[in-house]
C-alpha cells in the first residue's frame, strides 16, 4: 500500500487510518503543486489527494479509501460485520461527515475571505450538522458500537478541519470526543510523521 500525501490535507485521515491498521505501508509526500503535474494527474484526474495504490491499482476519495482499508483489514477491528445494523451506522456517519459536515467547512475555507454571505451560510450549515453529532455523543465515547471505528476516524478527521477554521465553539461533547480521538497513538504517530 502506498499513500500519496500532502500534509495538512484530507490525505492525513488516510495516513491516520494506515497507522490504525498497523501494517507496513509507504508514503510519497508531495508538494502541493505536484498534484497538478502529469504523474499525479495519471493517479487522480482532478489532481487531488489522497490517492493510494493498493497493489492492484490507484484509488481516490478519502472516505472510500478508509472504508476499503477497514474492510480489507478486519483484524484491526475498525468496522462491524457486513450486513449488520452497526455496519449501516458506520456508512451513515461516514457519508454524513462527507456530505453534511464537510460541505460547510469547504465553503468557509474557500470563501472565508471573499464572500461573507456564502461563508455565513456554510458555517450555519456545518454547525447545524455538528449539533447532531453533539447530541449523538451524549453519554457515549464513540459513534457506533461502543468502540472506535472508521466512522469516528472520518467524522473526527472532518471536524478537525472545523476546529482549525474556528467553527466548533460551543460543542462540549464534540470537543471531548476530538480530544479522545486525537490522543490515539495512531493519530499521534501520523501527525508526528
Ligand atoms: N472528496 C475528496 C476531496 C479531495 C480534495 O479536495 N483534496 C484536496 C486537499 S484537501 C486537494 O488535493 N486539492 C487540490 C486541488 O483540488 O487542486 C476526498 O475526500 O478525498
Amino acid at each position: 500500500m502506498r499513500l500519496y500525501h500532502v500534509p495538512g490535507t484530507r490525505s492525513s485521515r488516510v495516513h491516520w487510518m494506515l497507522e490504525e491498521i498497523g501494517k507496513p505501508y509507504d508514503v510519497t509526500v508531495m508538494a502541493r503543486e505536484e498534484r497538478h503535474e502529469p504523474p499525479h494527474l495519471a493517479r487522480h484526474p482532478l489532481g487531488r489527494v489522497p490517492v493510494v495504490h493498493d497493489g492492484d491499482g490507484h484509488v481516490f476519495e478519502s472516505a472510500g479509501i478508509c472504508l476499503h482499508l477497514a474492510e480489507s483489514n478486519p483484524e484491526a477491528g475498525l468496522i462491524p460485520a457486513a450486513g449488520t445494523h452497526d455496519r449501516a451506522l458506520v456508512y451513515q456517519w461516514v457519508f454524513y461527515a462527507m456530505l453534511e459536515l464537510e460541505l460547510g467547512i469547504v465553503e468557509k475555507y474557500v470563501y472565508g475571505e471573499t464572500d461573507a454571505a456564502r461563508t455565513a451560510a456554510g458555517v450555519a450549515s456545518y454547525r447545524k450538522a455538528l449539533q447532531v453529532i453533539e447530541d449523538e455523543l451524549a453519554g457515549k465515547e464513540y459513534l457506533v458500537g461502543g468502540t472506535f471505528s472508521v466512522a469516528d476516524l472520518i467524522v473526527a478527521g472532518v471536524c478537525g478541519f472545523g476546529v482549525y477554521l474556528g467553527m466548533n465553539d460551543g460543542f462540549p461533547n464534540v470537543a471531548a470526543y476530538l480530544e479522545r480521538t486525537n490522543a490515539r497513538p495512531a493519530q499521534q504517530r501520523a501527525n508526528a510523521a
